[in-house]
């Protein structure tokens, strides 16, 4: 969708935007269902990187820990935990720049993937940077959708993130898709960014050819000793009409409300799922900040009527849609 399209749609009143976005919404998903996904860090903290938002990033004094990569029986516990409290993706964290193929840690990480995709659920991995070789062995290992957010638009992105660049990311999805894994990207509200930063961003993901599968809308968890750290919260009436647009934009990605619920209570909450949100991460911790606790969740969930979704491990990536394909785009489709 173009720029232009999304601001028309995004600065209409209020109740117009949702009641749109609620239509699309009804018209490609059946059923109130909401997909429950659990996250686990598996490597937590000592990130090279320098994202500005980031309490995992080595270069500022947040009092997160580094620590070593976990053992996969380990891994398994807390996997069969999260299926056990009805989570259907699992979704593993590493705080990492990228992977490479033929080392040790990567090689660990195959052998957790290989593991827990024997559970029944859809697999995710972040590992950050990925070439086609490492792609290619996590799809064979198991992984059904690859997390890499492009967080910002194109132009805001390097305020926030010196160490890789905007279209270091953008490659690292082109990796993923084209070894045939689906693609979860979205970003983060909250980083300094305006109005039309949100759009931007989500006028590149709603070029993505294959869109991307599901679109994690993060609002920031300010992180003390970060250089984000004192930015104010975002207002929920600004999330909720992003992931509104968000659903009208990309109709077959889950839209899913991410980082940030603590600070949002049950009507907005309520408002995000009517507005087309149809996944959460659930249980009580992120990769190292607070969610809200899975039995509140589940209280709200029934509350609104609305059923966690049914696992789908088997599910094909999507498809590439050939008509876009003929246009001229840049490497990965973002209409650029
Ligand atoms: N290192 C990998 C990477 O950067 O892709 C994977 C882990 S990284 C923590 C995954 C995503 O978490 C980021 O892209 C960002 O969207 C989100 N995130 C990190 N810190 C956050 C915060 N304080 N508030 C909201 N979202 C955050
Ligand atoms: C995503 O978009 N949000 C998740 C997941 N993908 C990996 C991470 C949120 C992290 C929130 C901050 C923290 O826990 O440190
Ligand atoms: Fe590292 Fe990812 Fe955090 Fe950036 S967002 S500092 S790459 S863990």
């Amino acid at each position: 969708m173009k720029y232009a399209d999304l601001h028309r749609i995004y600065h209409q009143p209020f109740f117009d935007l949702i009641q749109q976005a609620r239509a699309v919404h009804q018209e490609h998903w059946t059923g109130n269902e909401v997909q429950l996904c659990t996250l686990l860090s598996i490597k937590t903290g000592g990130c090279s990187e320098d994202c500005g938002y980031c309490a995992q990033s080595a270069r500022y004094s947040t009092g997160v820990q580094a620590e070593k990569l976990m053992e996969k029986d380990q891994v398994m516990e807390r996997a069969r935990a999260a299926r056990a409290s009805g989570s259907t993706r699992f979704c593993m964290g590493a705080a990492w720049k990228g992977v490479r193929a033929g080392t040790r840690k990567f090689d660990q990480v195959l052998d957790i993937v290989r593991d827990v995709s024997t559970l029944g659920m859809e697999v995710c991995v972040t590992l950050g940077h990925l070439g086609a070789e490492e792609a290619a062995q996590l799809k064979q290992a198991g992984v059904t959708a690859y997390n890499h957010n492009i967080d910002t638009s194109p132009d805001h992105y390097s305020n926030i993130v010196s160490t890789h660049t905007f279209d270091d990311r953008l490659e690292t999805i082109r990796h993923a898709q084209d070894a045939g894994m689906s693609v979860c990207c979205g970003g983060i509200l909250g980083l300094g960014e305006t109005i039309e930063d949100r759009l931007k961003m989500l006028e590149v993901l709603s070029n993505f050819n294959p869109h991307p599968e599901s679109v994690p809308i993060n609002a920031l968890m300010p992180m003390k000793g970060t250089p984000l750290g004192e930015n104010v919260q975002v207002d929920s009436f600004s999330l909720i009409r992003m992931i509104a647009v968000t659903r009208i934009a990309i109709p077959r990605a889950k839209v899913r409300l991410s980082a940030g619920r603590t600070n949002l209570n049950r009507e907005a909450q309520a408002l995000a799922f009517f507005a087309g949100a149809n996944s959460i991460f659930y249980g009580d911790k992120l990769l190292t900040a607070a969610n809200p606790r899975a039995n509140e969740d589940m209280a709200l969930l029934q509350e609104l009527g609305l059923a966690p979704q049914e696992p789908n491990p088997g599910m094909t990536a999507p498809a590439a849609d050939e008509v876009r394909e003929l246009a001229p785009a840049c490497a990965i489709g973002c209409g650029a």
